[in-house]
C-alpha cells in the first residue's frame, strides 16, 4: 500500500486538498496523482482516528473526517499492516495503567468484623395475604425466604475475621402452646402456623443456617440470641440448643448470657443491642455510657441496635449511632390492622477496627 515514506508535508497536503476541493476524486485530480494513491495518502494522514478495514471502501466526510459510507468491496485497498496496527495501539495505550489486582484473601481480613442481624424473624407467624395485603406466610414460606435472603446477603459480604450472628429478639412469634407472647398479662394471642415444637424447631434451624453461612465468611463467629417480647422463654431454649449443637467447635462461641443486652468491643468500635420493647432508642445511648463506661471510654465509634419496630431507622446521637434493625418478616394481621409497613430486608454490617462502619450489604425481599 503506497510508499512507506510519506512525509509530513505530503500528509498535510492531502488533508488540505480534501478540505479545499470537497472530494477525494477532485483533490486527486487537482494534485495530478492517481485517486488510489491520493486516497492512500489521506488514510495515512488520518491514521490514528480512521480505522481501515481491509476489503472495504470508505467514503469520508470531508469536513469532519468521519466515515459517511462503507462499501464491502471484497477487494481493493488494503488495510494497515499488523505492525502499523500494533504501533498505533501501543501508542494509544501508552498511558494506560492497569489497576492493581484486588486482594484475594483466603483468610478473613484481620481488621474486619461483620454482623448478621436476625431481627424480628417471628418464626411460626401465619399471615393470610388477602387479609394483610402482604404475602401469605407460614413456617415453610418464612424458612425459604430467610434462607434465600441470607444466601444473597452473605454472598455480598467480604471475608472477615469475626462474625456475629445477632438475634435481636422476637425470633419466634409465640412463646408457648397457648399462642401468646411472653407476658401472660397482656393476653396477646397471635396468628401462628403449627404447634409450638414446630415453631421452636424452625427457630433453631434458621439460627443454625445463618451461623453456617456466617462461618463461610468468617474465621470465627459469635452467636448472640436476645429475647424479645414475643419469645422470652423460647429464646432461652434456642440459645441452649444452638450452644449444644456447636459444642466443641472452636470457631463458634454461643453466648450463654441471660442479659437482655449484648455488649461488644471491636478495636475502636463499641456495640450494644437489646430488643427495644423495654429500653428505647433515645435512652439507650445514656444507658450504654453508664452501664459500660470503660468500654465507652476506650472506643470511638459506637453503635446501638434494637429491633421490635419492624422498620429500619437510624438516629445519630452524640457518641452513638442508634439503629432500629429492619425485619424480613411479612406483616401479620396485627401489623396490617395498625398500618405498619416497611421494606422487608436482610442486611449484614461490616466494621473496621480503626475506621468503624465500612458497609452494609442489603437485600430487599
Ligand atoms: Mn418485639
Amino acid at each position: 500500500m503506497g510508499s512507506p515514506h510519506l512525509t509530513e508535508n505530503q500528509k498535510q497536503e492531502a488533508l488540505d486538498a480534501v478540505e479545499k476541493y470537497g472530494t477525494i476524486s477532485a483533490a486527486a485530480r487537482v494534485l495530478g496523482i492517481p485517486r488510489t494513491t491520493f486516497q492512500d495518502r489521506l488514510i495515512r494522514a488520518k491514521q490514528g482516528f480512521c480505522p481501515i478495514i481491509p476489503g472495504k471502501s470508505i467514503l469520508y466526510n470531508a469536513e469532519t473526517g468521519s466515515e459517511k459510507l462503507i462499501w464491502a468491496t471484497g477487494k481493493g485497498m488494503q488495510g494497515p499492516t499488523v505492525e502499523e496496527i500494533t504501533d498505533s495501539v501501543t501508542v494509544a495505550l501508552r498511558d494506560f495503567k492497569p489497576p492493581k489486582l484486588l486482594k484475594q484473601t483466603v483468610a478473613g481480613d484481620k481488621d474486619l468484623l461483620g454482623i448478621w442481624p436476625l431481627a424480628d424473624l417471628h418464626m411460626g407467624m401465619r399471615a393470610w395475604g388477602l387479609e394483610t395485603g402482604g404475602p401469605d406466610w407460614d413456617i415453610g414460606i418464612a424458612t425459604q425466604a430467610y434462607q434465600e435472603g441470607l444466601d444473597e446477603v452473605t454472598a455480598m459480604t467480604p471475608k472477615l475475621k469475626v462474625g456475629v450472628v445477632l438475634v435481636a429478639g422476637d425470633l419466634a412469634h409465640a412463646d408457648n402452646y397457648h399462642q401468646t407472647t411472653t407476658n401472660p398479662a397482656t393476653h396477646h394471642i397471635v396468628d401462628v402456623d403449627g404447634r409450638y415444637p414446630k415453631m421452636l424447631e424452625a427457630s433453631v434451624e434458621i439460627v443454625m443456617y445463618a451461623a453456617m453461612r456466617a462461618l463461610e465468611r468468617c474465621e470465627r463467629i459469635e452467636v448472640v440470641i436476645l429475647p424479645g417480647n414475643h419469645d422470652g422463654a423460647t429464646a432461652v431454649a434456642v440459645r441452649l440448643v444452638v450452644a449444644a449443637l456447636f459444642e466443641g467447635d472452636k470457631r463458634v462461641n454461643v453466648s450463654k448470657s441471660p442479659s437482655r443486652y449484648w455488649w461488644y468491643e471491636w478495636g475502636k468500635c463499641m456495640f450494644a443491642c437489646t430488643h427495644g420493647d423495654k429500653n428505647n432508642i433515645r435512652r439507650l445511648p445514656g444507658y450504654m455510657a453508664d452501664q459500660m463506661c470503660e468500654m465507652w471510654g476506650r472506643t470511638k465509634y459506637r453503635y446501638a441496635f434494637t429491633g421490635h419496630f419492624h422498620k429500619k431507622l437510624i438516629e445519630e446521637h452524640p457518641g452513638v449511632r442508634v439503629e432500629i434493625l429492619p425485619t424480613p418478616v411479612a406483616p401479620d394481621s396485627f401489623s396490617s390492622d395498625y398500618g405498619f409497613k416497611a421494606p422487608r430486608m436482610f442486611e449484614t454490617k461490616v466494621y473496621h477496627k480503626e475506621r468503624g462502619l465500612r458497609h452494609t450489604p442489603t437485600v430487599i425481599l
